[in-house]
């Protein structure tokens, strides 16, 4: 079974597929629990917590410059999947419209369906990081996090949540959904930094 659905890497991706993950045949949906429906006209954006309150609808998102990206997808469960199409709205440009207290260190990303993950503010805004809302050239699938999902590639998949609802911002970390539940807060896949042990 296994065999079927996921390959070893060829060596010349070495350096692509970081240490015990193995290619995936397709994109595979990894989801905790039922797939929301969005409409993207009822979809919203709601920044809380030590930042200016502020609701973006999928109308104030579109004016944002938009951009094609690829990127590799690294899921702790230990499947990969290299370049990825995306298209989406860099995340420092969506930042750029938020009035974030200094105070601010983390993170907390809330999703449609109640799914939370957490990112220190420095993971979070990120020159390769994106809400997307296209995947290979067609909108994004509901299963996959349409209408709209962020996308954080340097980390595990866990962090990139799907049908984003909200961005809260923390002087201390809170953990999110997996990260509770005994993923690591982090989670670098070139580090393996796929589980917490609960001792420090
Ligand atoms: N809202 C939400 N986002 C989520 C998840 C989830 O269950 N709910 N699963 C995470 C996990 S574990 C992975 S590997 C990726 C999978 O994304 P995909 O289903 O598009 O492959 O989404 C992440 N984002
Ligand atoms: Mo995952």
């Amino acid at each position: 079974m296994f065999g079927k659905f996921f390959q070893k890497p060829d060596t010349d991706l070495d350096d692509r597929v970081p240490p015990g993950q193995y290619l995936a045949q397709g994109f595979p949906i990894l989801t905790y629990g039922a797939t929301p429906q969005i409409d993207r006209n009822t979809w919203k954006l709601e920044v809380s917590g030590l930042a200016k309150p502020a609701t973006f609808s999928w109308e104030d998102l579109m004016k944002l410059p938009q951009t094609e990206f690829t990127a590799d997808f690294h899921c702790v469960t230990r499947w990969s999947k290299l370049d990825v199409k995306w298209r989406g709205i860099k995340m420092t440009d969506f930042v750029a419209q938020l009035e974030i207290d200094p105070t601010a260190q983390y993170v907390l990303m809330h999703c449609y369906g109640g799914y939370t993950t957490n990112l220190s503010v420095e993971d979070f805004v990120r020159e390769e990081n994106f809400l997307a809302f296209e995947l290979f050239g067609e909108p994004l699938p509901a299963d996959h996090g349409g209408p709209m999902r962020v996308v954080v590639p340097h980390l595990y998949a866990w962090k990139s949540a799907k049908w984003i609802s909200g961005f809260e911002f923390l002087e201390t970390e809170e953990l999110g959904f997996w990260e509770r539940n005994g993923y690591h807060r982090r989670g670098e896949p070139w580090a393996e930094e796929r589980y917490s042990n609960f001792f420090g």
